[in-house]
Formats: structure tokens, sequence, C-alpha cells
């Protein structure tokens, strides 16, 4: 059988370490992402191995999303797994000292972007039937607060109860949803959220072992090729040195 995958954000970090993961399967492959000269590199990276189909997409334009979907060529369409990885934090800073337009642009890229995406794909994923697989990246900050989580960590709470409520209706139909939620990695997603501040992005993780982009890509691997009556609700993933701190008190000095 051609399996496809359909990948958003594949032009950095866990969406482009999964393409070249299943890559290494066999599978075809179906890469979004807002950089066009990212897709058509890593396209050209892994179409001597495997088919690829490359398609420039803002997950934020439900017109656009729908519009990639119904044009996807015929050796793509029947999709087995849909990987919702395109998401990004923004201002770490506290609630109260952040630009109102930064929320916006975590809700409309993780929670709107997400939900357009599987709207359009659900009918492929339904035609697939056993074995097809939704994989969501949500984080460990869609479970436990933080300083500077706000809506980011709000947007991944949002994640997973919508992974759990779509398990709910789809019971019966053979697709499955899985919530992959990891701590730190190594990506650009620093250098994201805090708007390009090389510095902080290594300060972060120097002196640690974080997560690589390779690790989530390999979890990604194992939820999607269970055998078909297995579903991982959920995979919360943290470096070994990672963990949580105590509760702050607010104390008379
Ligand atoms: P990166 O910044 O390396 O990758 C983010 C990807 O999302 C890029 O490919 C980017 O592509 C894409 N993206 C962002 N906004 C949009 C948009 N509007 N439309 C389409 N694609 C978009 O970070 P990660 O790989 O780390 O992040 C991937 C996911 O993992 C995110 O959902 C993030 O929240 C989550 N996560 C990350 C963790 C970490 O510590 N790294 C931990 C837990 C979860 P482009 O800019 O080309 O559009
Ligand atoms: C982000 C993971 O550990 O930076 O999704 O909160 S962490």
């Amino acid at each position: 059988m051609n399996n496809v995958i359909f990948i958003t954000g594949a032009t950095s970090g866990f969406g482009r370490a999964t393409a070249r993961r299943f890559a290494e399967a066999g599978w075809s492959l179906v890469l979004t992402g807002r950089r066009r000269e990212r897709l058509e590199a890593l396209r050209d990276e892994l179409a001597t191995k495997v088919a690829v189909h490359i398609a420039p997409l803002d997950v934020r334009d439900a017109v656009a999303v729908k519009r990639v979907v119904d044009e996807l060529p015929e050796a793509f369409a029947r999709i087995r797994t849909l990987v919702n990885n395109a998401g990004l934090a923004l201002a770490p800073e506290p609630a109260q000292k952040v630009a109102l337009a930064d929320w916006h642009t975590m809700i409309d890229t993780n929670i709107t972007g997400l939900v357009n995406v599987t709207h359009a794909l659900l009918p492929r994923l339904l035609e697939t039937g056993a074995g097809a697989t939704i994989v969501n990246i949500g984080s460990v900050a869609g479970a436990w607060p933080y300083p500077g989580g706000h809506v980011y960590g709000a947007s991944k709470a949002f994640v997973k109860q919508f992974g759990y409520n779509l398990r709910c209706d789809l019971l019966g139909t053979g697709v499955r949803v899985t919530d992959i939620a990891p701590g730190m990695a190594e990506t650009e997603f620093t250098l994201v959220r805090t708007k390009g501040n090389q510095e902080a992005s290594d300060k972060l993780y120097r002196g640690t072992t974080p997560l690589t982009a390779e690790d989530i890509a390999e979890q990604i691997y194992y939820v999607a090729t269970l055998p078909d009556h297995i579903n991982i609700n959920r995979l919360e993933v943290m470096p070994t040195r990672q963990a949580w701190s105590p509760f702050n008190i607010d104390r008379d000095s």
C-alpha cells in the first residue's frame, strides 16, 4: 500500500525531522509550511528516495488549507497519517507585559490552524479508515503551568482536549488520534519565541541535554505505525534533565 503522510510545519524542527524519518521508511510525503525555499530544499533532498509533494501553506488561512487539500495530486490523495505540527510560542514575558497581537498569533496558529487542517483532511482520513492516524503536537505546557506560559500553554491544552474529543466522535471509524506532548527540545522554537534572539536560544539549551527533533520524529513514527487496534491517546516526553519546580510563594520581605 502507498502510505502517505501530510505534515504541517515541515520546514524546520520536528516537522522536517518527521519528513526525513518517514522517507527513510518509504512513505510518500506531503510537506507544508510557509517558507517555500525550505520546502523545495527538503523536496530536493528526499525526492531521490520517495514521492514528495510540497505546498507552501499558512495554516491560519482556512481557504488556502482547503485548496491545498482539494488539489492534492491523485498519488497523494489517500492520507494515512496527518501530523498537525505547525505551531509556535511567542512572548515568554509575564502575561501582563505581552502584546495582544502575540496572543492572537498563537491562537490563530496553534488552535485555528490545527482545526483548519484537521477539518479539511478528516474526509481523507475517514476514507483510509483503519490505521489512519492524526498526530497532534501538543506540549508539556498544555498540562503544566509555568511563568510566561499564558496563551501558549492554554493553546496546547486545547490541542489535548480537541484530540480526546475527536477520539470520541471517531470511534468506530478506525481513525486514531494521538497528542504527543514534548518538553524542551532544541529546534528553532526558542529563536521564534524570543523573536530572533540567538543568544537566548543558545543559553536555554547550553549545559543540558534537550530532546532533539529526531527524538520526537521517532515517537511520531512509533505511534503512526503501531498495529491498527492500538491508539496511544497522549504521549508526554521530557528530557531526563528537565522536571518540575516547587510552587512559587509570594512573601512579605
Ligand atoms: P520550529 O520553530 O523549529 O518549527 C515550527 C514549524 O511550524 C516551522 O516549520 C514553521 O514553518 C511552522 N509554522 C509556524 N507557523 C506556521 C503557520 N502559520 N503556517 C504554517 N506553518 C507554520 O519549532 P518546533 O519544531 O519545535 O515546533 C513544532 C511544534 O512543536 C510546535 O507546535 C510547537 O509548539 C511544538 N513544541 C515544541 C517544543 C520545543 O521545545 N521545541 C516542545 C513542545 C511542543 P514556517 O515558518 O515555514 O511556516
Ligand atoms: C514547549 C516546551 O518545555 O519549553 O512546548 O515548555 S517547554
